[in-house]
């Protein structure tokens, strides 16, 4: 099923791979000793850097000396045995079920970690396999000339969980409505050419390799919303999965499929998809089998069951845990995952019906099921309770699953946050999710686990503050990927930086977000990394808050086009089926979430924030409207009416923008003259479209309200 694969007519973008990114290896004298696949990766970069840059560079043999090396990355027997016995990797350990040739066994969850050590300026990076020894040479790519100054050094690095995943909502036939890349901005798909898996898959391999770079090592290849022609990559286009995991396992990366509930009536002829039949069951073991037969690797399959007209176990009555436990014991002799989405809500609701709150959903749906999934499924959540809002409340799920292994879902696709016009860094908004404790009050660390803890398993997690017994197992991180064909991989080149600090966040939840920007901008723009780094600063720090500033206020969400989900469209979403509502009147507006008059939703949260979300006086501002509904005239913590808070955040949003391009264009021609242009484009948009959100938002509350802006500015 392969066919030809129109591509866009230049070079795919570096992004945090430029040449110049190697230059401290590359002018060095390097060995690299060990066997497996991903030792042989790490060879021909070392190798690649040496030629370009003067170094040298040798593979040791068992028994050869390392004399000379000012750089060593070797496979060595477990980190914990002291050094002196791992310094001189010529007994080393090949990585578990990895050959050079690569593919044919598995390798689950190997231990990634490494050794960095310096002595005199000489640096050794070991690792008990090779896929740790790749991250090694990352971790070295990343700290270019800096590896090798400063003092001697001992540092052991692991990643916080094995599960750093990433989800593609690409579709093999580009969809009549959602196209090829459902809620993509990057053009088309790296994978699939309107109905083919392209033949040339050297861009999905330039992809693999930056991916690798940030730590990347778990990839869905196909949209959660399976259709027809997709279905099939599990069955009789195989073949196709067969060769995208062929390309991404030389970086380490095992490749998951979304794939349909119903795919026993779709592609085995069978009557039922009721999990509790057991031609069913049987069918998904040979179907599981059979993929594991082709790819010995492969990581386990994604579902989004009923959910936004997904099919799924309730058409025969049965619960989440009876589908995801009939695919996890299809899965389980290959030690294959399953994720399965909590994103289930009804999407035919009542708008006049103002009971029904969507963003109980999830909890009520998943909550009572807690302890009932199989050791190997992974509840997947998504950060918020409506989805992937500018600004919602950490999702309650995340909280009230202890015996269930848990994953947090976000999106660096930029569905609701300016679809990759509009620059917004967004590694604020993840860490601030990552580091949100259920259990203590805002800016605490009494000790109680933080949200990074519940998905990794680790660290505070191990207990559950109510009851001292709870040991969560590790669900790990997944998120909507922002690529596509596009010459910079994301649309917006400012983008870039998101998927950069996903993975990096990934591997350590605590890494602090403008040292992320910071690490990109000197990868990226290696040579001019002061003045670049400081505009770069200047645009991408304040631009999450920026962004929330000219849209939706104080928390309450959409207010988006429906259908496409940009630009703004106050009412767009008001009365219709999909259970995202504002209720503003000429009186006042928000939701009104709390348990003693509204829809009980602050209850789900354990204390103190059910009670700190339920009272007016305690509501956090950004979220007031999210669990309240009140007058225009409220008074805010700020001080300000929320009235005029609205008018003042969206006249200052886009004074921002304005500020964001300016600091920019100092230093716009110190960068490829392509990406400058790309960036002045986006910038035109995003000041257009800033503006018309300023300007509608702010006229729909006036003539709803009736109340003028205190400044006396523009409002129609
Ligand atoms: C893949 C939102 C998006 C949908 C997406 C869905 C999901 O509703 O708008 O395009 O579907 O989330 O996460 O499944």
């Amino acid at each position: 099923m392969t066919g030809a694969s129109p591509r866009s007519t230049h070079a795919p973008h570096p992004a945090w791979l430029p040449d110049d990114a190697f230059a401290a290896i590359g002018r060095r004298r390097v060995v690299v000793a060990g066997d497996g696949a991903l030792a042989g990766t790490v060879a021909e970069e070392v190798a690649a850097a040496t030629a370009r840059f003067g170094g040298a560079f040798s593979r040791l043999e068992v028994g050869d000396g390392v004399a000379d090396a000012e750089l060593v990355l070797t496979l060595a027997p477990p980190l914990d045995e002291p050094i002196e016995t791992i310094r001189i990797a010529a007994g080393s350990t090949p990585s578990a079920g990895s050959t050079d040739e690569g593919p044919a066994t598995r390798h689950d969850d190997a231990d990634e970690s490494f050794r960095f050590t310096r002595e005199a300026g000489s640096v050794v990076v070991q690792a008990p396999t090779d896929i740790g020894l790749l991250r090694g040479l990352f971790h070295l790519v990343r700290l270019g000339e800096a590896a090798f100054e400063g003092p001697d050094a001992d540092e052991t690095h692991a990643p916080a969980t094995d599960l750093r995943m990433l989800d593609h909502w690409d579709n093999v036939d580009a969809h009549p409505t959602m196209g090829q890349v459902e809620r993509g901005y990057s053009g088309g798909s790296i994978f699939y050419d309107n109905g083919f898996v392209r033949a040339d898959l050297s861009r999905v391999e330039r992809y693999a390799r930056l991916l690798a770079a940030v730590g990347i090592n778990r990839v869905a290849i196909n949209n959660v919303n399976v259709n027809e022609h997709e279905a099939r990559l599990l069955t009789d286009d195989l073949g196709d999965v067969v060769r995208i995991a062929a390309v991404f396992r030389r970086w380490g990366i095992r490749v998951h499929l979304s794939v349909s509930f119903a795919s026993p009536i779709a592609l085995g002829g069978l009557t039922t998809s009721d999990p509790l039949d057991r031609d069913v069951a049987h069918w998904w073991v040979r179907a599981a089998a059979r993929v594991w037969d082709a790819i010995p690797d492969f990581g386990g399959f994604v579902v989004k069951a009923d959910s936004e007209g997904q099919p799924g176990p309730f058409a025969y009555g049965r619960t989440h845990a009876d589908g995801a436990n009939m695919l996890a014991a299809a899965v389980e002799p290959h030690e294959g995952l399953i994720h399965w989405r909590a994103f289930v809500y009804d999407h035919r609701q009542d708008w006049r019906d103002r009971t029904t709150d969507r963003a109980r959903a999830a909890y009520d749906h998943f909550h009572p099921l807690d302890g009932a999934f199989s050791g190997n499924v992974i509840v997947q959540v998504k950060y918020g309770p409506l989805d992937f809002q500018v600004r919602e409340p950490v999702s309650p799920v995340l909280a009230a699953m202890p015996q269930t292994r848990i994953a947090l879902e976000l999106q660096v696709t930029q569905e609701y946050s300016g679809q990759q016009r509009h620059a917004v860094y967004l590694g604020p908004q993840w860490s601030q999710i990552l580091g949100f404790r259920f259990w203590e009050a805002a800016g605490r660390d009494g000790g109680s686990p933080t949200v990074a803890d519940l998905a990794t398993g680790r660290g505070k997690a191990a207990e559950d503050p109510g009851t001292g017994t709870w040991r969560k197992p590790a669900g790990g991180f997944a998120a909507v990927s922002n690529v596509g064909d596009d010459e910079f991989w994301t649309g917006h080149p400012f983008a870039q930086a998101n998927l950069y600090a996903y993975g990096r966040l990934c591997w350590d939840p605590t890494l602090d977000p403008g040292a992320l920007l910071d690490e990109w901008v000197s990868l990226t723009f290696p040579g001019e990394a002061d003045a670049v780094g400081q505009a770069v600063h200047a645009v991408l720090d304040r631009s999450w808050e920026t962004y929330e500033q000219y849209t939706a206020p104080l928390g309450v969400g959409f207010m988006v086009r429906p259908g496409h989900h940009y630009g703004p469209d106050v009412d767009g979403y008001e009365y219709t089926p999909w259970g995202t509502y504002h209720f503003a009147d000429r009186d006042g507006i928000g939701v009104d979430r709390t348990v003693r008059t509204g829809t009980g939703y602050a209850g789900q949260y354990p204390s103190p924030w059910r009670e700190t979300y339920e009272s007016l006086s305690t509501c956090p501002d950004e979220l007031l409207l999210f669990f309240h509904h009140v007058p225009y005239t409220h008074v805010l913590h700020s001080g300000k009416t929320v009235i005029q808070h609205i008018y003042d955040t969206h006249f200052e949003g886009v004074a921002r923008v304005e500020r964001m391009i300016g600091a920019w264009s100092a230093v716009s021609t110190l960068v490829d003259p392509r990406f400058s242009e790309r960036v002045a484009e986006r910038f035109a948009e995003q000041l257009r479209s800033a503006t018309e959100w300023r300007d509608q938002l702010n006229t729909y509350f006036f003539r709803k309200s009736g109340i003028a802006d205190e400044r006396g500015r523009s409002i129609y």
